[in-house]
């Protein structure tokens, strides 16, 4: 297999020059180096010794190589980055000897982090006595983070005596603590640059064989993955500012940052549906307002309409007044005027008073009832609109009873009949009047009481739609920040995906 290089090196060239306009000279620099290695033909494997100081790192590479060209120590004791070629029957592997990366001068720690871009494959050595520390695995957690492939090497292992535990208790420990943490990796070997029993230091010389062997492969698929991680790196601190400010408007409103888009948007779902429900609420509440104030309206009408105040008896006083009125009525033998004019004036107060009588019990007064009734029943009414209820009614006046006659019709026989309709009539439509001065009294309460109801609520509803826009600018940076990566990532993809061993290697002849 020849590597087609060139269509590898010149979408790295364009994203090292895209990372260095925007200043971020370290990462540049790193894609640059690998962009290097595509330029010498990827065949190498490099392979980075890493791990917490005194593990053994340079030990391990000078027992491998058998030499003692690496300085070794109990103190912290490399210093930088030591490249020692490893020859196999397949080809070389390239040792990277690398400094405690807890070693207290930083300089130690940073010439590790430097060179960690350089390894396709990092063998992570422990300390027999220190495996299981937690330093242990959050280092092992940030080498699978950064898309490393992971081997790890407990070393020292020597050190072991079987009295406490078995060594295979000791194994099944360490790999369940490994797996407990989710750490994934390749494999595990335990081994001693002294003599034990129980060394795999052979094994370990056979996975370097190996790992010549696959070489192109390893490393194609290193490649890969670095420059997707250094990638991200570089998007991440591009959209950090901007991330932060809208994960910050996030904790403060929703309390919580979602751990993908997935979830954010069920979060967002999940407030539409509250806001629908409180919105629902609101309307139904207020339908439930305006529905009983309806039913009164209604109620009223209907009680004016049905309300029996002209009986046969209060009729016939009414048809008596009407008679009185015709030109042939007259009282006494000689029909003498001002008898006659008395006569007519009894009637008509004896057809008001009886009106006025009946329209007081049968009319205002169940009115008044129910209205009182439903001022009582209703919560949200004022307790002071009963006062309201008193002005409900109407005076009838003697006016009013003379002014309906149609003289033109007195001499009909049904007339009366008629002229007590059209006086109840007008009663009735004066006591409509005076309660439905009243509704429109309340109406008004009843309008300001329906939008006091969506104010009460607004906060709430302002909170959930604070949430879902924060959650929602959450969800359109990832996005932005997503396509961004896609953008820069996507030509190196394209010489991944086209090359002939499918994705783990760009294009062979
Ligand atoms: N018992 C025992 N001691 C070992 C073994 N390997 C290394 N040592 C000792 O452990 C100490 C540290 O070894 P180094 O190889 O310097 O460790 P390192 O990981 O390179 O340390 P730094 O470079 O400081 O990060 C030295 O004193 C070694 O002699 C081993 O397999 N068994
Ligand atoms: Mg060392």
């Amino acid at each position: 297999m020849t590597l087609d290089n060139n269509r590898l090196v010149i979408p790295l060239a364009n994203l090292h020059e895209e990372i260095q306009r925007a200043g971020q000279a370290e990462l540049a620099q790193k894609i640059q180096d690998i962009q290097r290695r595509v330029e010498d033909g990827l065949t190498e494997v490099y392979v980075a010794f890493c791990g917490l100081f005194s593990a053994g790192k340079s030990s391990l590479i000078n027992a491998l190589t058998k030499t003692s060209q690496l300085a070794t120590g109990a103190v912290p004791t490399t210093a930088e980055v030591a490249a020692v070629r490893y020859e196999t029957p397949s080809g070389a592997v390239v040792l990277l000897d690398t400094p405690g990366v807890d070693s207290t001068d930083e300089a130690h720690q940073a010439a590790t982090e430097a060179a960690l871009h350089m390894s396709d494959v990092v063998f992570f050595v422990m300390d027999y006595q220190h495996v299981e520390s937690e330093e242990n695995m959050e280092l092992a957690r940030s080498f699978v983070d950064r898309g490393k492939t992971l081997y790890l090497v407990v070393n020292q292992v020597d050190k072991h005596v079987d009295w406490e535990l078995s060594f295979a208790e000791f194994q099944q420990r360490v790999e369940q603590t490994f797996s407990d943490y989710g750490i994934v990796y390749e494999k595990i070997y335990y081994t001693s640059t002294k003599t034990s029993a129980v060394n795999e230091i052979n094994e370990l010389v056979e996975e370097l064989h190996r790992l010549a062997v696959d070489g192109h492969e390893v490393v194609c698929n290193s490649v890969l993955r670095t420059v997707e991680s250094l990638t991200e790196q570089f998007v991440s601190t591009v959209f950090e500012p901007k991330l932060q400010a809208v994960e910050n408007a996030l904790y403060d409103t929703v309390g919580f940052v979602p751990f993908d888009e997935a979830e954010a948007n069920e979060w967002i779902c999940e407030r539409n549906e509250k806001l629908a429900t409180l919105r629902e609420s609101v309307n139904r509440e207020q339908e439930s307002i305006s529905k009983t104030y309806d039913a009164l309206h209604e109620d009223v009408r209907r009680l004016v309409d049905l309300a029996q105040i002209s009986p046969y008896e209060t009729t016939e006083k009414g048809r008596l007044y009407v008679e009185s009125l015709r030109q042939n009525f007259k009282v006494g033998f000689l029909g003498s005027k001002q008898k006659t004019a008395a006569e007519r004036e009894r009637r008509l107060q004896a057809f008001l008073e009886d009106l006025t009588d009946r329209t007081e019990k049968y009319l205002v007064w169940p009115l008044q009832s129910r209205l009182r009734e439903w001022v009582d029943n209703t919560p949200w009414a004022n307790s002071e609109w009963r006062n309201d209820i008193d002005t409900v009614g109407v005076s009838i006046e003697a006016a009013l009873c003379r002014d309906l006659v149609n003289p033109g019709a007195l001499s009909s026989d049904q007339y009366p009949y008629q002229y007590v309709k059209d006086v109840v009539g007008k009663v009735k439509s004066g006591v409509l009047a005076s309660v439905n001065r009243v509704l429109d009294l309340w109406n008004e309460h009843v309008c300001e009481f329906r939008a006091e109801l969506e104010r009460s609520r607004q906060p709430e509803v302002d909170a959930l739609q604070n949430e879902v826009d924060a959650i929602r600018r959450w969800v359109s940076l990832t996005a932005e920040q997503q396509g961004e990566l896609t953008r820069l990532l996507d030509p190196v993809h394209n010489v991944f995906s086209t090359c002939e061993g499918g994705s783990s290697c760009p294009t062979s002849m």
